[in-house]
């Protein structure tokens, strides 16, 4: 079990056999090979920015405080806040018998890019409002498993609504095939499809199958505490666990969000390999009905990946 980090930009952790690696950049896990299968179970792009001039293509951006584009036309942040778009601080690492952890934090003050103009987490209206908020991140590595927990915490004299979303890039061995690539466990999840554009219809899938640009948000049935989803492909078999608990630890509702860009788009985007789609796909737990956090308030909202072969 040991821990580097290089150039104060990337840390790896090792733990009974498994290794992964957490660039500071939006503290962006981009890389988890375990024990059992030792193979790379993230997928980066070949020509991912690793400079901080962007966000990371690939392995668990962190999403955080709007999924997707801002909700007013007004605003100017960027697609997906702006966690994955500032560096974080490594604030420390443990080791224990079969787990090393990493923790990061990151300051409101300190994120400095990707708050955008005319909404509440802009500069003006931040500091008019009292809005502030501390993120913490820990990275735990197990033989089997890596578990990603972020906790949001209300520093500041105002209430904010917040999205927070693990946007995971899984490595898929074999290109797209349709016996082989699919993702179990969302039975009944009400669909928002931003293809067809269709919402509002239950899930009948038990697998579904990704074959060509797949974009969905999938939001649990009522009463559902724990998401659990499994991706298989011909090279492994995972399941991703994810739960959100408020400050009075009542259980927050996790949906989750599939997308496969396909060809047309994966050629359209700067920092993705022509190919990435055939050997990629996002699995992305996320709360994405916001959560409003009052002063003195946090949540903490968890993802495990465990590699089953
Ligand atoms: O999570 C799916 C999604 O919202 C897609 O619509 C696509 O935009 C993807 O995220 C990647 O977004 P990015 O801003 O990282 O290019």
């Amino acid at each position: 079990m040991s821990f580097s980090t290089t150039e104060n930009t990337i840390t790896t952790l090792q733990a009974a056999g498994a290794t992964c690696k957490i660039h500071s950049h939006g503290a962006t896990v981009i890389s988890f090979q375990s024990a059992n299968n030792k193979r790379e179970n993230l997928f980066v792009s070949s020509i991912a920015k690793l400079d901080g001039s962007k966000a990371i293509r690939g392995g668990i951006p962190i999403v955080f405080p709007i999924f997707g584009p801002p909700a007013s036309k007004e605003s100017t942040m960027p697609q997906h806040g702006f966690c994955r778009v500032n560096p974080w601080k490594l604030t420390g690492t443990t080791e224990e018998e079969k787990a090393a952890t990493a923790t990061y934090e990151l300051l409101f003050e300190d994120a400095v890019k990707g708050r955008g103009e005319n909404n509440i987490w802009s500069k003006e209206e931040a500091e008019k409002n009292g809005l502030d908020c501390k993120l913490a991140y820990q990275v735990r590595l197990e033989a089997q498993c890596l578990t990603c927990t972020l906790t949001m915490s209300n520093t500041g004299k105002c209430a904010f609504p917040a999205q927070a979303l693990l946007h995971t890039y899984f490595t898929i061995q074999a290109p797209q095939d349709t016996e082989k690539t699919f993702v179990e466990g969302l039975d009944n999840y009400t669909i928002v499809d931003k293809i067809t554009k269709e919402q509002g219809h239950a899930n009948k899938e038990s697998k579904i199958v990704i074959v060509g640009e797949v974009d969905r948000e999938y939001h649990p049935p009522a009463k559902n505490d724990c998401l659990t989803t499994n991706i298989t492909d011909s090279g492994s078999k995972l399941t991703i666990q994810a739960t959100a608990k408020d400050n009075n630890s009542n259980d927050i509702p996790v949906s989750c969000v599939v997308w496969n860009p396909g060809k047309d788009k994966a050629g359209a985007t700067s920092d993705l390999d022509d190919n990435a789609y055939e050997h990629m796909m996002c699995v992305e737990p996320g709360i994405l009905k916001p959560v409003t956090l009052e002063p003195g308030q946090s949540a903490t909202f968890s993802q495990t990946i465990t590699v089953n072969v």
